[in-house]
């Protein structure tokens, strides 16, 4: 069964007027997206040792070892945007309140936690990720991983919600501003409840 792209969780134009455009997902999902699915479907078919696996049994299997790069980088890519996009909503930007609550006991304040989690991606040098985890510890904890590493590697918690800080993620939209990019993802498109929601189930 080979890998497929999953479709958008709303329409390419439904972030276009809160910083995200439309030309931005069609390059973002339709070409970076699937240009990692095309290429992690390539290796699995000439290598018998990669069949039958999930994306997250890949991704391990493949972690660290120098003969499994290409390997890695596709399927953590994979799953790094499919997080991606269920961390984007047209109607995000507001916290609810279960959310909230651990929050302000886990950062102190709202405003704290948005600080840290934008300082992450800030600080990120080139390409990578910066998310927002629960900890083995049961607290929430921002992160950051360089590349197509994820928090399912490092044994940092369970994602709860992550922004991309490669280039092509903001450089349409914001060209080099990445700062600008984060502080409208945390106030404008967020998707706080699908956050909330793994945190219940977590
Ligand atoms: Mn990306």
């Amino acid at each position: 069964m080979a890998f497929e792209l999953p479709p958008l969780p709303f329409s390419s134009n439904a972030l276009a007027d809160l910083g995200m455009s439309q030309e931005t997902f069609e390059y973002h999902h339709g070409k970076h997206h699937n240009a990692y699915v095309t290429a992690l479907n390539g290796f699995v078919e000439k290598d018998a040792s990669l069949q039958g696996k999930s994306l997250e049994e890949l991704i391990k299997l493949s972690y660290n070892d120098a003969s499994k790069v290409a390997v890695f980088n596709n399927a953590g890519q994979i799953l790094n945007h499919n997080q991606f996009w269920l961390s984007l909503s047209p109607k995000g930007g507001k916290i609810p309140g279960k959310l909230e609550a651990k929050i302000k006991e886990d950062f102190g304040s709202v405003e704290a936690f948005k600080e840290a989690f934008k300082q992450a991606g800030v600080t990120q040098f080139g390409s990578g990720w910066a998310w927002l985890v629960l900890s083995p510890e049961g607290k929430l904890k921002v992160t950051k991983t360089a590349n197509a590493v994820t928090p399912l590697v490092t044994g940092e918690g369970k994602v709860l919600m992550v922004y991309d800080v490669w280039e092509h993620a903001y450089y349409i939209d914001f060209r080099n501003r990445r700062p600008d990019y984060i502080s409208n993802f945390l106030d404008k498109i967020a998707h706080y409840e699908w956050a909330e929601e793994q945190l219940l189930k977590a």
